[in-house]
C-alpha cells in the first residue's frame, strides 16, 4: 500500500517486553496484560485505514444541533466531553471545552466539513481579533467499552486547512495503558482548505493484525481557536477508530518485577554452580 509507511522507533520496548514475556512463560504464567511485539502503521488514506482496521466507529459531530449559527452571529455550539461515551465508546475533551460549528467564521474559504455540516475544535473560545496565539488547540481522546476504560487498535481523523505547519504543527500522538507514547503522525500538512486524513494503527507483528493498544490520543490542531484571524487555524472532523475493547486486568508490576528478579537470581545460581563443577 503506497499510502502507508511504518513508523520508526515504534518497537523500542520490544527487547524488554519480550524478555519479561519469556521469563514469565518459563514460570508457567500467562502474561495476559503484557503486550506482544508491535509496530505502528501510519495511514493518509481513510479507505486504506478502515480496510486495515476492520470494524470502525465514527464520530462526525452531526448529532449536535448547530442551527443557531444560521440566525446570524457566530455561535459555536458547546457539547459535553462524554456526549459520545456510551454510544460510540469515546470521550473528547478539549483543553477549554468542546465546540461544534458549521463555519468557525471562515467556511468555506478555509474549511468545509468532511461529513455533513459540522466540524469540531477545542476551546477555549477567543475573540476573532485576539493576538496570536490565542485559544485552544489541544484535545484529549479516551476510549470506553460500556462505560469502562478500553483500548482501540486504531484512530484517525481529518485535519482541515493545516496550511501553515511552520507556524504551528498539527497532528496527534497515541499512548498506551502505561502512559507511554506508542506513535505519532508527525506533522500533518495540506493546501489551503484541504481536508487531510491521518490515522495510526497498532499491529501485532506476530500475527500481522491490528491489536488494541491505544488508551489515549492527544491531538494538536493549529496554534489556537480556529476562528481567530491571527492563528494557524485548523478544524477537525470525522474521528474514526476501531471498536474499543475493555482493557485487560494489568499484571501487578511489583509481582512481575519480583518474578523477573527471581529468575535472574536463579540463572546466576545455576551458572555459578556449573563453574564450580
Ligand atoms: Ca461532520
Ligand atoms: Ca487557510
Ligand atoms: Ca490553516
Amino acid at each position: 500500500m503506497e499510502e502507508t509507511r511504518e513508523m520508526k522507533n515504534s518497537n523500542v520496548n520490544y527487547p524488554v517486553t519480550w524478555g519479561v514475556f519469556v521469563f514469565l512463560f518459563a514460570f508457567g504464567i500467562t502474561p495476559g496484560a503484557i503486550s506482544a511485539p508491535f509496530t505502528i502503521e501510519f495511514y493518509s488514506n481513510q479507505a486504506d485505514f478502515e480496510s486495515r482496521l476492520g470494524a470502525t466507529n465514527i464520530v462526525d459531530f452531526e448529532s449536535i444541533d448547530t442551527s443557531s449559527e444560521n440566525s446570524g452571529a457566530f455561535d459555536p455550539t458547546p457539547f459535553d466531553s462524554d456526549l459520545f461515551k456510551m454510544s460510540d465508546g469515546i470521550t473528547i475533551t478539549g483543553e477549554g471545552g468542546q465546540f461544534a460549528s458549521q463555519n468557525f467564521i471562515y467556511s468555506p474559504s478555509d474549511w468545509t466539513a468532511v461529513s455533513g455540516v459540522n466540524m469540531y475544535a477545542p476551546g477555549p473560545v477567543v475573540d476573532q481579533f485576539a493576538p496570536n496565539p490565542a485559544g485552544g488547540n489541544q484535545t484529549t481522546v479516551e476510549f470506553f467499552d460500556g462505560g469502562t476504560p478500553a483500548l482501540t487498535a486504531g484512530f484517525g481523523l481529518y485535519f482541515i486547512d493545516p496550511d501553515f505547519p511552520d507556524f504551528q504543527a498539527s497532528g496527534f500522538s497515541a499512548f498506551g495503558m502505561d502512559g507511554a507514547e506508542l506513535g505519532n503522525t508527525g506533522t500533518v500538512v495540506g493546501q489551503n482548505a484541504e481536508a487531510v486524513f491521518a490515522g495510526l494503527i497498532a499491529i501485532d507483528t506476530l500475527t500481522d493484525t491490528p491489536i488494541p493498544l491505544f488508551s489515549k490520543i492527544l491531538i494538536t490542531n493549529g496554534s489556537g481557536w480556529p476562528a481567530n484571524d491571527n492563528n494557524e487555524g485548523v478544524t477537525l472532523d470525522d474521528f474514526i477508530f476501531g471498536t474499543p475493547v475493555a482493557a485487560p486486568n494489568p499484571v501487578p508490576v511489583p509481582a512481575a518485577i519480583w518474578l523477573f528478579g527471581t529468575a535472574l537470581i536463579g540463572l546466576v545460581g545455576i551458572r555459578k554452580r556449573r563453574k564450580i563443577a
